[in-house]
């Protein structure tokens, strides 16, 4: 492989500071993938799964202190602490280097470092962006075969002998105290150590495509984004396209994959998780997903819940912490009604149903999204898609209702930097508390995040037809706990209003929050929900809302000057509209 100088002398640095026994340059060929399945079946990194239900699937088990992204040990490390902003946690970069030297000094001794030109983002893109990652983990590189496009193609994207993100990972000794995940923006370089775990230790996932991307796009005026990409077919075979953030483990790729339970209508696949958005020379906003594969949530993915994603997983597929039953399928919570007998848990015992979930609330499948059944057909389109809708999900069982749409783009954007959501599995700490999450962003968002929403503000007027911006909850429940709306293929009928809602057919009321659809204008036609029930779904009640608002000041209050303007004024209409 023909490689520039710039690459090669980094490698390099990356080596004398890790002493790796050898060095590996990763072409991402099949036979390659080949050669380190059989690698870590022989050595137990990962198990092979019946062969005749799961062709090609495997299991790999990790470290049981190592099962989700730590957001207490990711750093944003710039020259300046208000670069990062006050939601990031932050680290000089001399500080943040000789702090994980220490454990990256000859972390690779005796072992194999391989390094991985990858591309994100479809050959032939003039919006695709290079990374170089090294790593001592053969499941990291296998993950990023499925997850990027990985070699030469890599390589020949780059524009200049300088154009790519560096990585260096290295699993250290898995010690969450000796675990460190650093973005140096400034320096285009991310250093990971002590985690092998998704978006931790695969460096084009988030540390790239989000963190640092966030970083470029707001020096070249684009978005990278937390968010799926669907196009929206109607009977008539016209497609709308859109953009959709909702926190991790928040129904993203549940969504991303849905299928209709509309008669005529149908969702199409392009992106489950990020999205790279540009305007193009025509003032429309376009999108295209980085990534080639899925780092999808296992646990409650059911032929019920997501029946693309069931079948998307049944070959070439790389399971992590899932359980085993005993003729050796995945399994997972919710995939079947009751737990199979004899079942092994994810760390490798015989489990009981008293000691808790027999697959970890954070497991994951690996995977192609073209294996997904609803893969839009012009998903790899280098040109992108255009975006008529955004979509800003969370979860939150009170306070927000199921739809709304924002009166305009500025109140689009307050809407996606009000977001809270209740907290999941896929980050270490405690499960359900209420935090703040603008736009999906907060573990994600390379720079001051104040910057970020002038930054989303000022996409606007260069906007000839803003799309238009939605807000959803699909987790709203009752007063006895119980959700107000089915959710997953239903979630079909409030596309179809968000598409009526783009050309002008459907009908809205105007309320403090934005348009809510009025009685009658979403399709619950065939749906066992009394008009009585969707309007509690729909609701905004003034005392909540306010209380929420100060909450939401205070949150605004420690990015000082720095919050935008138009946020501000935004914030203090909806208080008044509320009677505040
Ligand atoms: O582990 S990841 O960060 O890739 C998954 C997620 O939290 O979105
Ligand atoms: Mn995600």
């Amino acid at each position: 492989m023909s490689v520039t100088s710039v690459v090669e002398k980094w490698v390099e640095e990356a080596a004398s500071l890790t002493r790796p026994s050898r060095t590996v340059w990763c072409d991402g060929s099949k036979t390659e993938y080949e050669t380190l399945i059989e690698a870590m079946l022989r050595d137990g990194t990962l198990l092979a799964l019946d062969s005749r239900s799961y062709p090609n699937c495997y299991l790999h088990r990790s470290h049981p202190q190592d099962v989700a992204r730590t957001e207490q040990l990711t750093f944003i490390c710039t020259r300046e602490r208000d670069d990062a902003g006050p939601t990031n946690n932050w680290m000089a970069p001399a500080d943040a280097k000789a702090k994980a030297g220490q454990y990256l000094r000859g972390s690779m001794r005796g072992r194999t470092m391989h390094v991985i030109p990858y591309l994100m983002g479809p050959a032939g893109s003039a919006a695709s962006r290079v990374g170089v990652m090294v790593t001592d983990s053969e499941y990291v590189v296998a993950s990023m075969h499925i997850m990027t496009r990985v070699g030469q193609v890599a390589i020949q994207h780059m524009r200049g002998d300088a154009d790519f993100i560096a990585g260096l990972h290295s699993l250290g000794d898995l010690s969450p105290d000796r675990r460190l995940i650093l973005q140096f923006p400034e320096e285009k370089l991310v250093w990971s150590v002590g985690s092998g775990y998704g978006g931790n230790a695969l460096l084009g996932k988030k540390c790239h495509a989000l963190r640092l991307a966030s970083w470029q796009a707001r020096q070249e005026g684009w978005l990278a984004e937390h968010m799926l990409i669907i196009g929206v077919e109607d009977p008539e075979g016209r497609v709308t396209y859109f953009g959709g953030a909702m926190p991790s483990a928040s129904g993203k790729t549940n969504l991303s994959m849905v299928e209709s339970r509309l008669p005529g209508w149908r969702v199409w696949t392009l992106g489950d998780d990020i999205a790279w958005m540009w305007v193009d020379a025509r003032g429309q906003l376009r999108a295209m997903n980085p990534e080639r594969g899925v780092f999808g949530v296992a646990p409650n993915t059911s032929p019920k819940t997501n029946p693309n994603a069931i079948a998307m997983v049944r070959s070439n597929t790389i399971f992590t912490n899932v359980a085993v039953t005993p003729s050796g399928e995945p399994w997972w919570e919710g995939l079947t009604p009751e737990p199979p007998t004899g079942l092994t848990d994810w760390q490798g015992r015989p489990w009981q149903p008293s000691q808790g979930p027999a697959a970890h609330p954070n497991s994951r499948f690996t995977v192609l999204v073209c294996q997904c059944p609803s893969i839009a057909p012009n998903w790899e389109d280098p040109e992108g898609v255009p975006i008529s809708g955004l979509i800003f999900g969370s979860r939150r069982t009170g306070v927000i209702p199921l739809v709304f749409e924002a009166f305009d783009w500025a109140h689009g954007v307050f809407l996606g930097s009000a977001m809270s959501t209740e907290t999941t599995a896929a980050i270490t700490g405690k499960v359900g508390v209420v935090r703040r999450d603008p736009m999906a962003m907060i573990p994600f968002c390379g720079y001051n995040m104040a910057d970020y929403f002038a930054h989303w503000l000022a996409m606007g007027p260069r906007l000839s037809k803003p799309p238009r911006i939605f807000r959803v909850n699909w987790f709203r429940r009752d007063g006895d706990g119980k959700f107000l709306w089915p959710g997953y293929g239903e979630n079909v009928r409030i596309l179809k209003w968000m598409v009526e809602r783009i050309r002008g057919t459907a009908r809205a009321e105007e309320r403090p929050i934005g348009w809510v659809p009025a009685p009658g204008a979403l399709d619950t036609s065939g749906l066992d929900v009394p008009p009585s029930r969707l309007a509690e779904a729909l609701r905004s009640d003034a005392g909540e809302w306010l209380k929420a608002l100060d909450e939401l000041g205070e949150f605004y209050k420690q990015f000082g000057p720095r919050l935008p303007e138009p946020i501000a004024r935004t914030f203090a209409e909806t208080r008044r509209r509320f009677g505040g």
